[in-house]
């Protein structure tokens, strides 16, 4: 019988459809967004490495934490998943200063409650990560909150369950990372409930779409990072001086070539596979 599949959603870049009442499909679409905006050049095989990417982690970390993923449709691209009752907070860590965590501590000292040390610059490292949840907004950007206002959002107790995840979660990834040439800056989580009431992590799991990465031979802090995935899509933005209002300008051969280059080297110096072995079959991430 052939599958039906209701679409339930979508994101800028990704669709979320419906397989039956336990199971959700999601994929990845080669959707590249810039300063907020999606472009109508796509970048070809980009939702196959972030959904490739997403799987290496959910099969890494599913010691500190269960995970959505059910399995990887041959296609590279989709994702069968568990159905989930999600949380109704972003659950953001930061282990550097920079964003809105750096527009906050700028106009207040603090972000999200965590009062930090005076005289930070832009992109310093923090002494340790922070958690620093987030409204989801249906529209514009997410509003970060402090602990007490996401603690009223989903409980106590499990607020202090979401907090210890995401730091354990971060901790792991970025340090796993760092030592392969690439610094998680900050990144951010779904969290889910399945029938039991356990905490579930869904959606993407420390993509470039989730998260900051940057290169790290070139951190120098004191001013905003060069981007390892989107840089050169900025720069070719800001030599145009594009407005950063819709519609977005199309990209030209060189740029897309030189984006897809670095989407696949974030792939392979992150998990140690070749992408190309990826193609062939998707399962490979899973370890
Ligand atoms: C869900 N979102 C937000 C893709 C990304 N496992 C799940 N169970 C129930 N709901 C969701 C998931 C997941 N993942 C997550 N919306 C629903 C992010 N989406 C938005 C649409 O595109």
């Amino acid at each position: 019988m052939p599958e039906t599949a209701t679409h339930v959603g979508s994101g800028k870049v990704r669709e979320l459809y419906e397989l039956d009442d336990d199971r959700l499909l999601l994929v990845a679409s080669d959707r590249i967004s810039t300063f907020d905006v999606v472009l109508p050049t796509e970048i070809p095989d980009k939702g196959r490495v972030l959904t490739g990417l997403s799987a290496f982690w959910f099969a890494r970390t599913r010691e500190l934490v269960p995970n959505h993923l059910l399995a990887l449709r041959a296609d590279g691209r989709s994702t069968e998943c568990r159905r989930l009752e999600m949380l109704p907070l972003e659950c953001v860590v930061r282990g550097y200063l920079t964003g809105s965590g750096w527009k906050d501590y700028q106009a207040t000292g603090a972000v999200c409650g965590h009062v930090l040390a005076e005289g930070l610059r832009d992109s310093d490292k923090l002494p340790e990560p922070i958690f620093t949840p987030a409204t989801k907004a249906q529209e514009g950007h997410d509003e970060n909150i402090d602990r007490e206002r996401a603690a009223k959002l989903v409980g106590q107790e499990r607020f202090d369950e979401v907090e210890r995840v995401s730091l354990e979660l971060y901790r792991h990834a970025s340090e796993y990372a760092a030592e392969r040439g690439i610094l998680i800056a900050d990144t951010k989580f779904e969290l889910g409930l399945d029938e039991e009431g356990r905490l579930v992590l869904a959606d993407e799991a420390f993509t470039p779409d989730s998260s900051r990465f940057w290169p790290a031979d070139a951190y120098e802090p004191g001013h905003a990072q060069p981007s390892f995935d989107k840089q050169f899509v900025r720069d070719y933005c800001e030599s145009l001086g594009w407005d950063k209002t819709p519609p977005g300008p199309e990209l030209p051969e060189e740029v897309v070539v030189g984006t897809r280059a670095r989407y696949v080297e974030a792939f392979e110096r992150l998990t140690g596979i070749e992408f190309d072995a990826y193609l062939a079959d998707p399962d490979v991430v899973l370890g």
